[in-house]
């Protein structure tokens, strides 16, 4: 199925194309039939030559109903731009297309109607004139007529080429969709309808609901007047949901695949266009099937930052519009650069972010966000619309790798003033460093504390010789003096007593990581288990307890403990005959 907004000047023959088209009503309501005038949107659907489904949505011309057009066209991607052969290009002729230009709808054709009543060269020509400097580019027009029924034939066979030129829909996509009608229906409780523009729906889904944060259940799917389990974008879609009052939600409402939107009340954007110097303070934003009444402020030459009234589901790249209501004007469009910026409390903060904001573009860039952001969940970027292909440095954290690397700096020298200052205290409390850092989640400083130093009992400090009591350390580095050559030779017992290292001695120095104890009173410096895996990785596999001693130069008291350590830690593995290979 492919979705298009009919366009054009109130009494063009909109509505009656679409029911020459597809022998449905899309004038719902009675006051509309009897004023002949459409008021709100309408919904119609027929088969093309080519056997696709082309579904429309009805858009009223009277200029007093543009919101209600706005949220047609909104989340629908093609339009049908209507002009009448016999008054041609009108007010709302221009403002519809200013609004599908300001949307950057970039596919269309142009029906010329009540040609049986006019020539349709003009209104034709003049079309093409100004459609051509927008979004839309060059278009197809055809010349018809809804009530002779000239020019349907060529008019299907045009939709049929334009459905081919579409996009293939992102059905992959997360699912928002706008709503544009809510109603009730007997037995079944609360529908709304909208155009999926990506994504698919299926019954039993659990979605969000933007207004409120609630979840709603899929209780059943309509598509083109058929109950459906599933409907995929792009498709015309109604939801019935279960045990939602229909007063929840309506027009300009949205139902979202849980967890992937983000709702915001301030973004940052990018004026389309030529955007007029002086706009005004207060504008409506219109995007989606939402209408929200925003205050513009000024960044930079074309960038703004608009306060909505109300928060909405939107995502980095957006397209949007802007229109003046009292003036009955589209201003222009907007998309959307940022939904989450930061407050411009400081002075120059402005400026500041007009520059940063003049390098951007809409499109999503996991890196500069990075940059900008330092630290951020994966899910919050996700949300605004930012694909994640990144590893999480801690948790779900995100880091600028330049912004991490200073971090890593930072947490050696605020330990070590910390020691300074307080040099009896074991450590830094790992809180206390956090604060210090600004960081706003304790696995930051889990993974940023890297050896030396380690987190013992919540505290941040030294490991290794320079943590240890000075009599401790000397020992140490005796040993490391006397045995640094022949790293698996265990200083025996009594040499252990002669250089003061008893068993509490010992413990201190494992503890800090600066003797590696086998057993009672057999100790190796800490590099011992690396350089083990190395030599017995150069002989001959499998090994046998005897060969290793040897190829180690040393015992049987230390060769044992070492080679069941090196078992442990899966470095070796001992085979059923109680030879040994190195694990690769
Ligand atoms: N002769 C002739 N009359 C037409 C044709 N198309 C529409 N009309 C008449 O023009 C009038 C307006 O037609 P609609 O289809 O209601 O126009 P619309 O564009 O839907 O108007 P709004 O929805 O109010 O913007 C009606 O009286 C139609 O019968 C046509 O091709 N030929
Ligand atoms: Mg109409």
């Amino acid at each position: 199925m492919f979705v298009v907004a009919t366009a054009g000047h109130v009494d063009h023959g909109k509505s009656t194309l679409v029911r020459a088209l597809t022998g449905m009503e899309p004038d719902r309501w009675a006051e509309e039939r009897r004023r002949g005038m459409t008021i709100d949107l309408g919904f119609a659907w027929t088969t093309l030559p080519s056997g696709g489904t082309v579904a429309f949505v009805d858009v009223p011309g009277h200029e007093r109903f543009v919101p209600n057009m706005l949220a047609g066209v909104g989340p629908v991607p093609a339009a049908l731009i209507v002009v009448a052969a016999d008054e041609g290009w009108m007010p709302q002729s221009a403002e519809h297309l200013a609004a599908l230009d300001a949307l950057g709808v970039a596919y269309g054709l142009v029906a010329v109607t009540r040609a049986d009543l006019a020539d349709p060269g003009p209104a034709t020509a003049r079309a093409r004139a100004e459609i051509a400097a927008t979004s839309l580019g060059a278009v197809e027009t055809v010349a018809v007529s809804g009530v002779t029924g000239a020019g349907l034939p060529e008019l299907r066979a045009a939709l049929d080429r334009l459905a081919a030129r579409l996009p293939a829909p992102a059905v992959d996509d997360p699912v928002r969709l706008w709503v544009d009608r809510s109603f009730t229906v007997r037995g079944s409780g609360t529908v709304v309808t909208g155009t999926l523009g990506g994504g698919r729906l299926r019954v039993g889904d659990e979605l969000e609901l933007a207004g409120t944060d609630e979840l709603v259940r899929v209780r059943g799917l309509h598509s083109l007047g058929a109950a459906r389990p599933e409907a995929a974008a792009v498709a015309r879609v109604a939801v019935n949901l279960r045990g939602t009052p229909r007063d929840r939600l309506g027009r300009g409402d949205a139902l979202l695949t849980p967890g992937r939107f983000h709702r915001t009340d301030v973004i940052d954007v990018r004026l389309a266009g030529d955007p007029a110097a002086d706009l005004p303070a207060t504008l409506t934003l219109h995007v989606g099937s939402a209408a929200v009444p925003v205050r513009v402020r000024p960044l930079g030459p074309d960038t703004v930052r608009l306060r909505l009234a109300r928060a909405l589901p939107l995502l980095v790249g957006d397209r949007a519009l802007l229109r003046d209501p009292g003036r009955h004007h589209v201003s222009g469009g907007v998309r959307v650069l940022d939904v989450a910026p930061p407050p411009l409390a400081r002075r120059g903060a402005a400026a500041a972010r007009a520059r940063i904001l003049a390098d951007l573009d809409g499109r999503a860039d996991l890196a500069g966000e990075l940059r900008r952001r330092r630290l951020v969940r994966v899910g919050t970027l996700i949300r605004m619309g930012v694909p994640v292909h990144a590893e999480p440095v801690a948790g779900d954290w995100l880091a600028d790798p330049e912004h991490w690397r200073q971090l890593g700096e930072r947490v050696t020298e605020e330990v070590s003033r910390h020691a300074r200052e307080h040099p009896l205290e074991p450590g830094m409390p790992v809180d206390a460093l956090r604060q210090r850092l600004d960081l706003p989640d304790r696995v930051l400083v889990e993974a940023l504390v890297r050896p030396p130093l380690r987190i013992l009992a919540g505290r941040v400090g030294a490991a290794g010789v320079d943590a240890l009591p000075e009599p401790v350390a000397r020992a140490v580095q005796r040993v490391r003096a006397e045995y640094g050559d022949r790293p698996f030779r265990a200083p025996e017992a009594d040499r252990l007593v002669d250089l003061g290292l008893g068993p509490r001695e010992i413990g201190a120095a494992v503890r800090a990581g600066a003797l590696l104890r086998l057993a009672d009173n057999v100790v190796l410096l800490p590099d011992a288990l690396d350089g083990a895996v190395r030599v017995l990785a150069g002989l001959p596999q499998p090994f046998t307890l005897s060969a290793a001693r040897q190829a180690l130069d040393t015992t049987r008291r230390v060769a044992v403990p070492l080679l069941e350590l090196l078992d442990r830690r899966g470095a070796t593995r001992r085979l059923p005959d109680d030879a040994r290979i190195v694990v690769t």
